[in-house]
């Protein structure tokens, strides 16, 4: 027999609901993909409790296919960039269709990376694709949809906080698996920078679609 225990809900009031609810967009609606950052460090204790709130994330039967490394160290960081900005620059260069880079104009990318030393933290996203336990390979289910959910959920505590984030994509990033050591079954899924903004950055003048293009009612 499964063990359930009692729901610890809240309920709102339906007006108590609605501003929380505007209150809660508010806030997401100000959060931005940060490219450039302050070396300012962020305390241990703060991104674990980022890292908490990401491992809350629902996943396929629950198996939390995640993980989460936490690169601080001035030399490994100097390592991931001198990777990272090597394959960027191969994809920049030769390996993205002009479609595509036409597409990241408007964000003003190219294959350097500073930030990969400049950010403090570098939180790298592993997809875990199965656990093996005791040498028999069992296998995790949804994997990139509950990853996916969960680097949400850390965004969003990221920013909860005041402090900034970028989803970064270097391509391919199997480096990372070296560099960091990580086995066969765990795979690169994303590279969070997380720190300060640098001193009067800026940030691309990009809008989100209106509700009616994202939205169908039925
Ligand atoms: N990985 C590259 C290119 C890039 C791709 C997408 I899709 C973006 O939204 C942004 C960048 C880079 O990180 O520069």
């Amino acid at each position: 027999m499964p063990n359930f225990i009692p729901l610890k809900f809240i309920t709102f009031s339906e007006e108590e609901q609605l501003r929380r609810a505007r209150e809660f967009n508010d806030e997401y609606q100000r959060r931005r993909t940060v490219r450039e950052f302050s070396d300012k460090p962020v305390p241990r204790e703060l991104l674990e409790q980022f890292l908490k709130t990401a491992g809350s994330a629902p996943s396929g039967a629950n198996r939390q296919p995640w993980r989460f490394v936490v690169v601080t160290d001035p030399e490994m960081k100097h390592r991931i960039r001198v990777e990272a900005e090597k394959e960027e620059r191969e994809s920049y260069e030769h390996r993205m269709p002009q479609e595509w880079l036409d597409d990241l104009a408007a964000l003003g990318t190219d294959w350097h990376k500073e930030f990969l030393e400049i950010a403090p933290a570098l939180i790298v996203v592993f997809a875990v694709n199965y656990d093996l336990d005791g040498g028999h390979i069992h296998k995790n289910y949804y994997v990139k949809e509950s990853v996916g959910i969960a680097t949400g959920f850390l965004l969003a505590a990221i920013h909860h906080a005041g402090l900034a984030s970028l989803t970064h994509t270097p391509s391919p990033m199997d480096f990372l698996q070296k560099i960091l050591n990580r086995p066969e079954n765990e795979k690169p899924f994303l590279l969070i920078p997380v720190g300060y903004p640098k001193e009067a950055v800026t940030v691309p003048d990009i809008h989100r679609k209106p509700l009616q293009e994202i939205v169908v009612w039925k």
